[in-house]
């Protein structure tokens, strides 16, 4: 990967990413260094499940960059670095990072809803975004990405959950008629992403094609970012200074002493787990996730 200086975000997209709650295409890497990628994403998967359960049940995220040194990079990556310091300024930490595979011949879609419901931060409107890189073409026909322009300004939109297994696997649907948004289908080449708010409504649809489509998520947060609640989180800087102090630091796998990363990975995984599922009971309580009456 190329290491001297990449631009950021020109004034004109920053601007679309503020309108819309999302932007793309985004050059990142080039054909050759996506499919180099990829490879790692391979073995990661196969190195995953052949490390037992608890290992392949961690493998797509939250924390790949705790685990895997390609990951670790990938967020340092210098136009992603650059892209990020476009939108939140020089002080950035990574939240997370996770891989999103979906199988040819899938038997679901993703349902609309927003990544803000679960993650539960204060501060995700205007300091926050994901990044959403694919490593494999991306389009309608391969159930890419896929976001209803402008809801990011709604707030924290009321969610139903299935009690069906079937529909679980769709996730969370937000309660919101789209007939009034325009929906954009997120098509990239390899080594392209898009970037979303937290905050918007996006789901993905159904791979028709022979191919798995496979993607990598990173969550960039400026440190000036809380998790809300007052359960403990933690994210790894990547760039700047973290005068907040709002998540416990993690360090970077290219720090940490040999026979160290297990531990810290452990540690940040089930901190991470534990506050998303009560942030998921409080949204329950709070009258923002409702069973759905269909289902
Ligand atoms: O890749 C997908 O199908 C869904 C990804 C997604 O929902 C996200 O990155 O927020």
């Amino acid at each position: 990967m190329c290491t001297h200086t990449m631009p950021g975000l020109r004034d004109s997209e920053i601007q679309r990413f503020r309108d819309d709650g999302f932007l793309f295409p985004v050059d990142v890497l080039t054909e050759v260094e996506a499919a180099e990628l990829l490879d790692d994403v391979h073995s990661h998967i196969r190195d995953s499940r052949a490390e037992g359960e608890l290992a392949a049940s961690l493998m797509y995220g939250p924390k790949i960059h705790l685990v895997r040194r390609w990951a670790d990079r990938l967020t340092r990556h210098p136009r992603l670095l650059a892209v990020a310091g476009s939108l939140l300024g020089p002080d950035v930490m990574v939240w997370g990072t996770n891989l999103f595979l979906k199988e040819p011949n899938g038997q679901s879609d993703l349902a609309w809803h927003q990544d803000a419901l679960s993650y539960d931060l204060t501060g995700t409107q205007e300091r926050a975004f994901r990044v959403w890189l694919a490593l494999t073409p991306t389009g309608p026909e391969n159930g890419t990405l896929r976001f209803a322009a402008g809801t990011h300004r709604l707030g924290v939109l009321q969610h139903r959950r299935s009690a069906q297994l079937s529909d679980r696997q769709r996730g969370d649907e937000v309660c919101l008629d789209l007939d009034g948004y325009a929906t954009h289908d997120v098509v990239l080449r390899p080594g392209q992403c898009s970037l979303h708010n937290m905050l918007i409504v996006h789901g993905s649809g159904f791979n028709r094609t022979r191919q798995t489509r496979i993607s990598v998520a990173i969550d960039y947060i400026a440190t000036s970012v809380r998790p809300a609640g007052h359960r403990p989180d933690s994210a790894l800087l990547v760039s700047g200074r973290d005068e907040h102090r709002n998540f416990e630091p993690e360090t970077s796998l290219a720090e940490l002493p040999a026979g160290r990363a297990g531990e810290e990975f452990e540690r940040a995984v089930a901190m991470r787990f534990d506050r998303v599922s009560s942030a998921m009971r409080a949204q329950q309580k709070a009258g923002l996730i409702v069973p759905d009456p269909q289902r």
